[in-house]
């Protein structure tokens, strides 16, 4: 067997010729032309990032490295007895585009489990953090805190990266980074709302399996977090998260600094955020009628919402134009463990009304729940604090954001840097046409 960084290797210098090729034989060649709609309404649709970790069709949902949500789901390996795969299994996905087998994922586990351990000084930072300070905070300031570990800047600091051999240092990085995340998000959890009473780690247990054990959840939260972890990792660049770890990480920041900026990236509203509003948009309406809506009052309360110029939160999507799978899964195991939940009842019933009352505003793309229509319902039911939401989020999106960078070094992408115009020049290239 292949250990994942002579896999790397092989996959590195395959791509790269992929690239040069592509560079100097079809460097010129159009893929698209831009719309004043576009640059004004933030990239909108433009095809200018590229990434083969996922891809997210508008009208199917996303794909990881060409798998469906599904299909990741059947084929990835699982521990045994678990209904969901390992976190580390997408990982291998994500990173090397193969379904790993059980020796493969076997040795990602191994290394994970190695590298979880935290320096110490990260919990004295978070232990002196005000306890008011929100949790995504305290996590970008731990992975920031961390930077101090980075083989890369050391390497970088001595002269020893050159664009070929750099993807190597940012792999020691992410493989240094990633399995930490969990073990801190778990700590903030229990130190932020569990009296600091914490549960060391369990070394038996998987990334998603440890995840649950430390924030002391029992089962099935330990499936939810596997699957939640891997429906969440990636959604193609363009997000606000991805696309800030990718830009940060574009001037060769190492991979503490980029994720750190990714995580601050997810949590406005309209992102990671929306998985917050969404419940809190279920609870105000249950905790108004006291009971599960008639179709007339829910349809009621959407429009006292929009009326008040403001968005339903988990409905819409930028790119996608269709109903989102990660939804539906996430439906599927609601159904299978929280059929007697309320909110869960109430987010089946929004279902089958809220698209129905956006589809009257033509200007709105998708009518359609997004994935945090529903997570944050299923986060609540195990006892979660909303405010947590978007450190479980980030969990996710550290495996796909880090399996990001870690390629835009091995293909030598350079520095992101667009252009941009003023409105006059915009003005006047209309006047001259
Ligand atoms: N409720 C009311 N209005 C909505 C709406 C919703 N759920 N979704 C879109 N619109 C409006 C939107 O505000 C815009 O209005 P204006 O023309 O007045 O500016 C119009 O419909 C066209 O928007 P769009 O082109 O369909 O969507 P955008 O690409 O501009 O925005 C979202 C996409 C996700 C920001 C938007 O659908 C939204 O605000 N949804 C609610 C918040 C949410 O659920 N976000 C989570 C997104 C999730 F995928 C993630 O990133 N984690």
């Amino acid at each position: 067997m292949l250990g994942i960084k002579e896999k790397l290797k092989e996959k590195v210098e395959i791509q790269r010729e992929e690239v040069t090729k592509l560079l100097k034989n079809y460097g010129d060649v159009k893929i698209g032309d831009i719309t004043i709609a576009q640059v004004i309404g933030g990239m909108r649709g433009l095809k200018v990032l590229v990434t083969d970790i996922s891809y997210l069709d508008p009208f199917e949902g996303i794909r990881y490295r060409g798998y469906t949500v599904d299909e990741v789901l059947e084929k990835l390996p699982k521990p045994k007895g678990a209904e969901m795969p390992y976190d580390e299994a997408q990982f291998y996905l994500l990173m090397t585009g193969d379904i790993p087998t059980e020796e493969e994922v076997r040795e990602v586990i191994d290394i994970f489990k190695e590298k979880r351990k935290v320096p110490n000084y990260v919990y004295r930072v978070l232990d002196s953090m005000p306890r008011e300070a929100r949790p995504d905070v305290m996590l970008a300031v731990a992975v920031g805190t961390m930077q101090q570990e980075s083989v890369f800047a050391k390497a970088y600091a001595e002269n020893k990266i050159t664009k070929q051999n750099a993807w190597e240092y940012m792999f020691e990085d992410v493989l240094n980074l990633l399995p930490k995340i969990p073990m801190i998000a778990a700590y903030i959890y229990r130190l932020k709302y569990k009296n600091n009473e914490q549960i060391p780690q369990n070394p038996d247990l998987d990334f998603g399996g440890n995840f649950a054990y430390m924030m002391g959840i029992d089962k099935p939260y330990d499936d939810f977090s596997r699957l939640y972890f891997i429906l969440l990792s990636d959604h193609e660049s363009g997000n606000v998260s991805a696309h800030t770890t990718h830009l940060v990480a574009s001037a060769w920041a190492d991979a503490y600094y980029s994720l750190a900026a990714g995580i601050n990236g997810l949590s406005g509203p309209l992102h990671g955020g929306a998985t917050q509003e969404a419940l809190k948009w279920f609870q105000e309406l249950l905790k108004k009628l006291n009971k599960i809506p008639t179709k007339q009052e829910l349809e009621q309360f959407c429009w006292d919402t929009l009326n008040a110029g403001q968005v339903i939160p988990g409905y819409g999507h930028a790119v996608l134009r269709n109903k989102d799978p990660r939804f539906e899964t996430q439906l599927k195991f609601g159904e299978q463990y929280l059929a007697n939940d309320n909110l869960f009842k109430l987010v089946i019933v929004a279902y089958k009304i809220v698209p129905n009352i956006l589809k009257h505003y033509t200007s709105i793309k998708n009518p359609w729940p997004n994935v945090d229509n529903i997570s944050g319902t299923i986060h609540s039911h195990y006892g979660i604090p909303e405010d947590f939401f978007s450190v479980l989020f980030d969990i996710s999106i550290a495996i796909g954001s880090l399996s990001n960078i870690l390629w835009d070094r091995a293909l030598e992408y350079p520095i992101g840097r667009p252009r941009s115009v003023t409105i006059d020049q915009l003005s006047k290239f209309v006047t001259n046409k």
